[in-house]
C-alpha cells in the first residue's frame, strides 16, 4: 500500500497542487517559479525516494516569500495526511550529510508535536531568486504543519548553495528513515499508544 497524498492550497498570495507518495522512487515534477528552491525540492524527492509533484503559482512579483513558506505548509500537510496513524512507522530518523566542505545533521521525530529547531547561517542574502532566510521559514512551516520535532544543524559550512542542499538532502534522508514501516513494530512506537 502506497502512502499517498494530495494537497491544494489556495489564497490571494498564493496557488499550490502537490502530490507525495513517501513509498515511492525519487521521481519529481517541480515548478515553483523559483530556479533554486525547484533544484532544492528535487533533491529532496530524489534522496528521500520521495515521489513529489509541486507546482506553485505565487506572487514573485512581491518576492519569494509567501512562495517557499506556503510549499511548506503544504508539503507539512501532505507529509501529515500520508503517515496516516503511523502504525509500524520507525517515527524517529536522523541524518549527518557532507557535501564538499560541508556537513549538516538533521534529526526527526515524527511525534504529532511540531518544534524546529534551526542552527545555520548564510552569509549571502540569496542563491539564485532564492532568499536564505527562506530556509528557517520553509523548514517552520513543515514542522508545524506536519506535526514534526525538527532539528537541523549546520556542523561546518562554506558555500551557501553547499549548506542549503545539504540541509533538504539530509532533511530527505531523515523523513525516509523516520517513515519507514518496519515489521517488527505492530503498533504505533509510543508508550502513550498514539501519534
Ligand atoms: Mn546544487
Amino acid at each position: 500500500m502506497n502512502r499517498v497524498a494530495e494537497v491544494k492550497r489556495t489564497t490571494k498570495e498564493t496557488d499550490i497542487s502537490l502530490s507525495l507518495n513517501l513509498d515511492g522512487n525519487g521521481t519529481s515534477e517541480i515548478d515553483t517559479g523559483i530556479g533554486f528552491f525547484d533544484h532544492m525540492l528535487d533533491g529532496f524527492a530524489r534522496h528521500g525516494l520521495f515521489d513529489l509533484k509541486v507546482e506553485v503559482k505565487g506572487d514573485l512579483i512581491v518576492d519569494c516569500h509567501h512562495s517557499i513558506e506556503d510549499t511548506g505548509i503544504v508539503l507539512g500537510e501532505a507529509i501529515k495526511k500520508a503517515v496516516g496513524d503511523k502504525k509500524g512507522m520507525k517515527r524517529f530518523g536522523s541524518c549527518i550529510l557532507p557535501m564538499d566542505e560541508t556537513l549538516v545533521l538533521c534529526a526527526i521525530d515524527i511525534s504529532g508535536r511540531p518544534y524546529l529547531s534551526f542552527d545555520g547561517e548564510f552569509t549571502t542574502d540569496r542563491v539564485g531568486y532564492m532568499d536564505t532566510e527562506m530556509v528557517k521559514e520553509f523548514f517552520y512551516a513543515i514542522s508545524y504543519a506536519a506535526g514534526m520535532n525538527l532539528h537541523l544543524k549546520v556542523l561546518s559550512g562554506g558555500n551557501n548553495h553547499h549548506m542549503i542542499e545539504a540541509m533538504f538532502k539530509a532533511f530527505a534522508r531523515a523523513l525516509d528513515e523516520a517513515t519507514l514501516i518496519d515489521p517488527r513494530i505492530t503498533d504505533v512506537l509510543s508508550t502513550k499508544g498514539s501519534l
